[in-house]
């Protein structure tokens, strides 16, 4: 076995990307090291989570605590509309987060609907590592959150808030694909990019967080797949992990995250078994996903990574000892 992980691209597959001139891969074998950690993310803004990530596995430290580090950038910057501090709110005005956490022994916290924290997948990692519970929801969440030192904050921006009082104009829910290069746009459109991380660590062991500020002027007290186990996160220290994007009804039916590991487990790769539940959604319902992104990453335990979409437009990012890359996913459309 290799001591180094690379990303290994076949030439017909030559297709990994730097930040510039994104392209379209088809696989992405890697050669397997349990001393070589390596992190995933979706969407560009997860080469900055990516990177903070990385200080903790290349000193050695857990995947768990890099998941949680990593994706707390995002969910602190007010320039990003779809994670944390500075989403875009409910309907009624409120910011209102789910994120969950998963570690290699089938450890899991999550917090759902939670308002004034700006980081939900600590109050998440919190859940799993000081209650009996997986999962807090709303008032309950936040008042464990307080009782934690969490300190409470206006989460909306008066950028956000703008965006949402031009909606509330119209007041029309209308999801749109890959968002996250289109939230300058004054106005809108308005939709969510979560972000889900994966890792591994230089022992081997897996871990993921998956944290979003939901669809955009969603109703109140609606809560998509990011903070579900199995829907928008799942890891299996025997296998691999897998998280989503895209509209969560759809990934919650099909329980995607898990439906992805399982596939893994039965021998396909991780992009074939994203692609495999891609599928899933088309044949429920093949008009509508028509009209809607989904987007699902896996990585098997051998670090092979894979991602495939409804649609065109899903990136993520991927840091290794050596490379750091943003990709383009691979498409059912
Ligand atoms: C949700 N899956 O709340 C999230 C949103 C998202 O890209 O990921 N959008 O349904």
């Amino acid at each position: 076995m290799s001591t180094r992980r690379k990303f290994l691209f076949s030439s017909a597959a030559a297709s990994i990307a730097a930040l510039a001139g994104k392209k379209s891969f088809a696989s992405l074998p890697a050669a397997a090291s349990k001393n070589d950690p390596i992190v995933i993310s979706t969407w560009d803004f997860g080469k900055e989570a990516n990177a903070e990530a990385w200080k903790t596995l290349a000193s050695g430290g857990s995947a768990l605590d890099a998941v949680e580090a990593g994706v707390k950038i995002p969910e602190a910057d007010p320039n990003n509309h779809t994670v944390g501090y500075g989403g875009y709110p409910d309907r009624e005005g409120h910011v209102t987060l789910d994120a969950c956490i998963m570690d290699m022994q089938y450890r899991c916290g999550a917090v759902m609907c939670l308002e004034h924290i700006k980081h939900p997948i600590s109050v998440a990692r919190l859940v799993m590592e000081k209650t009996p519970h997986v999962q807090l929801a709303g008032d309950g969440a936040l008042q464990f959150a307080l009782e934690n030192g969490f300190q409470k904050e206006n989460l909306l921006t008066p950028e956000s808030e703008k965006a949402w009082k031009e909606w509330l104009k119209e007041s029309k829910y209308a999801p749109v694909m890959n968002i996250e290069n289109q939230l300058k746009l004054p106005g809108g459109p308005y939709n969510h990019d979560t972000i889900g991380m994966l890792a591994i660590d230089a022992r081997g062991d897996l871990s993921g967080a998956c944290t979003t500020s939901g669809m955009a002027f969603k109703m109140r007290g609606r809560v998509g797949d990011s903070p579900i186990i199995g829907a928008g996160l799942y890891v299996d220290n025997e296998i691999g992990a897998a998280t989503s994007s895209g509209v969560g009804e759809e990934v919650i039916r099909i329980v995607g995250s898990h439906l992805v590991v399982e596939l893994m487990r039965h021998g396909l790769s991780p992009r074939a078994a994203c692609k495999e539940a891609v599928e899933r959604i088309v044949k429920r319902n093949p008009v509508k996903a028509k009209t809607l992104q989904v987007g699902f990453l896996a990585i098997n335990k051998k670090g092979v990574f894979g991602a495939y979409a409804l649609q065109k437009g899903f990136t993520f990012s991927v840091k290794n000892g050596r490379e750091e890359k943003i990709l383009h996913a691979d498409s059912k459309w």
